[in-house]
């Protein structure tokens, strides 16, 4: 078994990514990035049965053979338990041998920084990120088949490989991986989109992506009525003084 992680509070590009990954790889298990928010939250609760989600407590770190990591290169973004698992306890250099439960527990409130050129991991780590590469990052130990490019979505580089191998796709499959893509390119809008996303965009559509459940879930931020209550709001808006601290105050009347 495999496993693949993403960064703390996901995104539907990470979702997507890491759904890509367990094509990709089938016994590849997904570790969600928490807290889940939003749309992404009822995305995974109303589809759960399809995504291979694991819970880290429950995961038997012997039948793992190796991690992944999408939309991510930084340790310190992970979640703690994510990163205690991938950390070689053995290896690692650790002044207490047996740290108590207390101590474990206040690690997590507060994590202590492992610099990355301390840190080893007890598994191959293998990334697929479309951020900048940071050299000064896991990135320092990943392994040679790691794949970083600036692209819109991580889950463009993942779509490619998808589709080089030819592996089947249902619309399901198809849909997810288009949100993800859409998301994290403002529906091919924002300056970082290449025509690379676009393609995988046309190829998903071409396997059935559901535009009108992409449009579910990719919707604007905040709709007209919102904008229009804010507007109000802020011309509402007085600011006070109380005992040198600022408040502002602003009322406003929802139709
Ligand atoms: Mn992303």
């Amino acid at each position: 078994m495999e496993l693949v992680f993403a960064h703390n509070n996901m995104d539907f590009d990470s979702l997507s990514a890491q759904f890509a990954l367990t094509k990709l790889y089938p016994s590849c298990k997904m570790v969600l990035g928490y807290p889940l928010t939003g749309n992404l939250r009822s995305f995974i609760t109303l589809n759960r049965s399809y995504l291979p989600i694991v819970e880290v407590k429950y995961v038997d770190l012997s039948k793992v053979t190796r991690f992944f990591l999408v939309d991510c290169q930084h340790f310190d973004r992970l979640d703690s338990g994510v990163r205690k698992l991938m950390e070689d306890s053995e290896q690692s250099a650790s002044p207490s041998p047996s740290p108590s439960q207390s101590a474990s527990k206040s690690q997590s409130a507060s994590p202590p920084q492992t610099p990355i050129e301390a840190l080893k991991l007890c598994r191959p780590l293998t990334i697929f990120d479309h951020h900048e590469r940071d050299k000064d990052s896991l990135m320092s130990l990943a392994t040679e088949d790691s794949h970083v490019e600036v692209v819109g979505s991580a889950t463009t580089i993942l779509v490619e490989k998808i589709r080089k191998k030819k592996i089947a796709l249902t619309q399901f499959d198809a849909t997810l991986l288009a949100i993800g893509i859409f998301e994290d390119t403002g529906c091919l809008t924002y300056a970082g989109t290449t025509a690379r996303d676009a393609e995988c965009v046309a190829f998903l559509i071409q396997h059935g992506a559901d535009l009108s459940v992409v449009r579910e879930y990719i919707r604007p931020k905040i709709e007209q009525e919102q904008v229009n209550l804010l507007e109000e709001l802020l011309r509402a808006a007085q600011v006070i003084n109380v005992q040198g601290h600022r408040f502002v105050v602003a009322t406003a009347h929802v139709r």
